[in-house]
């Protein structure tokens, strides 16, 4: 399974990609305390976290407090031992000291990201078997690969994909896989069976059904770490 050693701030451990991979979306969790909800994912027992904010240059400021709710999760690392990814944006992954830049087609390059993180992890979002073989080429540590289901996070128009596409991606690449897009309770299960290296979720984690982030942050890591 796939590893990276990183040196930061936060001291030098080895970060397995593997496992649960909470991504905590600004646009997702409005009006949500972000930095609690992070740390209800890692009482839970999760140890990757992405932040994802995709409006962050209406202004100044707001692009000031997404950097500060950047940091203040980064600095949870000084009590939980994870993996900390930041969405898209190369300088707040910078300022923040993250483990992890996570890049799509439309963002900075594989290889520019690969210039400007070093050793750290660099993870690319794919939308087809194609475009995963080629981005992997390219060197990135892992590549997702979505939507697996139907899923009004992603908003209108792009791609759903299957459980069966999933398992030839996760068979065809030697880098980790993320699985995403619509997983939840319903069909974890028949994700985690692809053998996928891990398992991203938005909405199933951060509006849970038993209304306890912890809780269902547990129970999706007990299911996931079975295997
Ligand atoms: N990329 C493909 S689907 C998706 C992204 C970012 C959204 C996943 O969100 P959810 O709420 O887990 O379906
Ligand atoms: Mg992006």
């Amino acid at each position: 399974m796939g590893s990276a050693t990183v040196g930061s701030d936060w001291g030098a451990y080895t970060l397995m990609l593997q496992g649960l991979y909470a991504i905590i979306d600004e646009g997702v969790l409005i009006g949500e305390d972000l930095v609690r909800v992070a740390q209800d994912y890692l009482e839970g027992g999760i140890k990757i976290i992405q932040y994802r904010h995709k409006h962050r240059h209406e202004s100044t400021q707001s692009y000031q407090k997404y950097l500060q709710r950047a940091e203040a999760i980064g600095a949870l690392r000084s009590q939980y031992a994870f993996t900390y990814i930041i969405n898209d944006d190369l300088d707040a992954f910078q300022k923040v000291g993250a483990d992890g830049i996570h890049v799509g087609k439309d963002d900075f390059s594989i290889e520019e990201c690969r210039k400007q993180v070093g050793s750290k992890i660099i993870g690319y979002s794919s939308h087809s078997l194609a475009e995963a073989l080629e981005a992997e080429k390219r060197g990135p540590d892992y590549v997702a690969f979505g939507a697996i289901f139907p899923t009004t996070t992603k908003g209108p128009g792009h791609p759903i994909q299957s459980v069966e596409k999933l398992k030839v991606v996760v068979e065809s690449l030697k880098v980790p896989v993320v699985a995403i897009g619509g997983i939840g309770r319903d069909n974890v299960q028949d994700v985690v069976e692809t053998g996928v290296a891990m398992v991203a979720m938005i909405s199933a984690l951060g509006r849970p059904q038993s209304k306890n982030r912890v809780t269902e942050a547990r129970y999706f890591v007990d299911i996931i770490n079975k295997r």
